[in-house]
C-alpha cells in the first residue's frame, strides 16, 4: 500500500478545513477554535494547529491529509509540514481583493520549499466572486518553466473536492512517470 502525504496551503477562510472535512466526510481530526485574529478573516473559528485526515482510495493507496494553519503568524509551520510531501494543493480565496497577489506569494513558498512536489491551485468561493478572472489566475501560476493547474472548486463540495484531489493525483502520476521512483 502507498501512503501519500498531502498539504493544504491558503489563506485564512479560503476552505482548507472545509475541504479536509469534505473529503474525508466525516472521519476527520480538526483543531478549530474561536477565531481570534477578525482582521485577517471574519469567521467565527479557525484552524490552530492543523486539520488532519486519512483517506482511503478505492486502488488502496491512502491519502494523509493536512490542512495547515492560515494566520501569518503559523507561517513558521509550512516548511515543516511540506517535509515529505508527495502532494500540494494550494486553496485560493477567490472573494478576496487581492488573490492574486496572495497567489503570488503562495507560489514563492512552495518555490522554495517544494519546487519539485506535484501541486494543484483550487480557487474557492467562485459563487460568491463571479468577477473573479479565472484565465489569467491559470496564465501566472506557476514559476520559471512551470505552471500548475488551476481547478475551481467549492469546498464545501465533497464531489469537487475530489475532483481537486484527481487532478493533483494525476499530477503526481506524471511526475512519478518522468522521475521514475513511483
Ligand atoms: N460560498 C462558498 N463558501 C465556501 C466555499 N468554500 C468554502 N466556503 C466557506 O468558507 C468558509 C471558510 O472556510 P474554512 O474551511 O474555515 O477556511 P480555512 O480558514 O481555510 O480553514 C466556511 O464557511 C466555508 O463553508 C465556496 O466555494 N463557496
Ligand atoms: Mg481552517
Amino acid at each position: 500500500m502507498r501512503e501519500h502525504k498531502i498539504v493544504v496551503l491558503g489563506g485564512m477562510g479560503s476552505g482548507k478545513s472545509t475541504l479536509v472535512r469534505a473529503i474525508a466526510a466525516g472521519a476527520v481530526v480538526d483543531t478549530d477554535v474561536p477565531n481570534s485574529d477578525r482582521q485577517g478573516a471574519n469567521k467565527a473559528s479557525t484552524t490552530v494547529a492543523m486539520d488532519y485526515a486519512d483517506i482511503d482510495l478505492p486502488n488502496g493507496d491512502r491519502l494523509r491529509l493536512y490542512g495547515t494553519p492560515g494566520q501569518q503568524r503559523f507561517d513558521f509551520i509550512w516548511p515543516i509540514l511540506l517535509q515529505g510531501a508527495r502532494g500540494v494543493v494550494l486553496l485560493l480565496d477567490a472573494t478576496r481583493t487581492a488573490a492574486v497577489h496572495e497567489l503570488q506569494a503562495y507560489l514563492a513558498v512552495l518555490h522554495r520549499h517544494a519546487a519539485d512536489v506535484p501541486a494543484v491551485i483550487g480557487v474557492s468561493r467562485l459563487d460568491l466572486a463571479p468577477t473573479f478572472d479565472l484565465e489569467s489566475c491559470a496564465a501566472t501560476a506557476g514559476w520559471g518553466q512551470r505552471l500548475l493547474p488551476v481547478v475551481p472548486v467549492d469546498a464545501r463540495d465533497r464531489a469537487q473536492g475530489l475532483l481537486l484531489m484527481d487532478v493533483l493525483m494525476s499530477e503526481m502520476e506524471t511526475r512519478d512517470l518522468v522521475v521514475g521512483d513511483g
